[in-house]
């Protein structure tokens, strides 16, 4: 009685235990951890805000995509790879909000655990939507939250990047990263990043940005770094204060239009309180020419990158050419309210373009009539044909002439 009480008893904890967050990946308690922190640098400034277009946004909303103060990178992703035990996943990286607030993603990165989740709540008092679309990720959701205070939560079974947009907005757009272990982190507006109690090992460190990819050359304790689409090795020691830089150099702003060009370069937003950093604070002016595209959007492991342009490694970042004055020429346009350029990139198959003002999220109610109209002609078509085709006595005219009897209007008597 008592065995079976217990053997009960285990059953029923198999069964509803707590799911186990970060596939193969162990909480231990870690002792004698170290710190990786560092900066990460973008040699290009860019607009602090992005013309909107929507009257529900107003004229411009802020600039999510790539946030740049003083050279500074804001919400680049840093995060080892291959920690097999290590700290406990934080309640906050479990169960994670997503606010679409003023028509921006808030944050612009959600980190999520393994096998955790993610409210997605509307803020604003227009219809906002969230869409995902990663096979490799099992993910597939393309939803509206139609009013404001609307949620939805999704959970998010397999690590790995993947970008998340809004399909009543082009210009919304953020990204997600669910992570394999807790040694995940976002930078700051001051671009600064640390990682604590890291336990002796060795991993890799990926500095990853959802629109610039992996084109960082990253240095650890002043040493300049391959990145390869893995991420870069890293040896871990006991106690140990690790300091990883990372320079991104090309790229531009794909997609979104600057409003206005005397609001171009650094400094436009203020930056949020600064973490202690041996770094001095790099000078950077903005470097207009672009020669290189980006190749972001794609997920880091399809591409095999080789040696980054040796760029100027974390504190001295791109060496700077003439001042601001011009906006960056390759920006392009996406939800501007001018009649002029279509709208390109941006979007995969999913979305419905219209009229180059954006994307329509639902299916469009307006065509219910015509289908309704179009439905009686190829009934008024088949009747006589079936009539002219003198199908007299078969089964299908038995059929039809005992359907047609059951529909009352049909069959009334004058
Ligand atoms: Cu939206």
């Amino acid at each position: 009685m008592l065995r079976n009480g217990i053997v009960a008893t285990s059953l029923a904890c198999a069964l509803f235990a707590v799911p186990a967050f970060g596939k193969g990946y162990k909480e231990i308690e870690v002792k004698n951890g170290s710190v990786i922190r560092g900066t990460v640098t973008y040699g290009k400034a860019q607009p602090a805000v992005i013309t909107a277009g929507q009257p529900e946004c107003g004229p411009t909303v802020d600039n999510p995509n790539i946030t740049v103060i003083n050279g500074r990178l804001a919400n680049a992703v840093v995060l080892l790879t291959g920690v097999k035990k290590g700290k406990a996943f934080l309640e906050s990286q479990k169960k994670v909000l997503s606010d679409q607030k003023k028509c921006v993603f808030n944050p612009h990165v959600a980190l999520v655990a393994e096998k955790g989740s993610i409210t997605f709540r509307n803020s604003d008092p227009a219809m906002h939507n969230v869409k995902v679309s990663n096979p490799t990720m099992r993910l597939n959701f393309n939803e509206g939250l139609a009013k404001q205070g609307d949620t939805m939560t999704k959970s998010f079974p397999k690590a790995g990047k993947t970008r998340m947009e809004c399909a009543a907005h082009s210009f919304m757009r953020a990204h997600i990263v669910v992570m394999e272990n807790p040694y995940a982190t976002v930078t700051d507006g001051n671009g600064h990043f640390v990682l604590t109690d890291v336990p002796p090992g060795k991993y890799k460190i990926e500095v990853w940005h959802g629109d610039l990819g992996l084109e960082a050359v990253v240095s650890v304790d002043g040493k300049d770094k391959d990145q390869s689409p893995s991420g870069t090795k890293i040896k871990v020691g006991k106690n140990d204060d690790i300091i990883v830089n990372a320079a991104f150099a090309g790229g531009t702003l794909k997609g979104l239009t600057p409003p206005d060009p005397a609001k171009f370069g650094s400094g436009e937003a203020p930056a949020p309180a600064a973490k202690p950093d041996a770094k001095p604070e790099p000078k950077v002016e903005p470097a207009p020419t672009a020669k290189k595209e980006p190749k972001a959007k794609k997920e880091p492991k399809a591409k095999k990158e080789p040696k980054a342009k040796k760029a100027a490694p974390a504190p001295e970042p791109a060496p700077t050419p003439a001042p601001v004055a011009t906006p960056a020429p390759t920006v392009v346009q996406v939800a501007a309210p001018t009649p002029a350029a279509p709208a390109p990139a941006a979007h995969d198959g999913h979305s419905k373009k219209v009229d180059g003002k954006g994307v329509k999220p639902f299916a469009d109610r307006s065509a219910l009539p015509k289908l309704l109209i179009l439905l009686i002609i190829l009934g008024g078509l088949v009747t006589p044909a079936i009539g002219y085709f003198g199908i007299h006595d078969s089964p299908l005219r038995a059929m039809i002439c005992k359907a047609t009897e059951k529909i009352p209007f049909l069959n009334k008597k004058s």
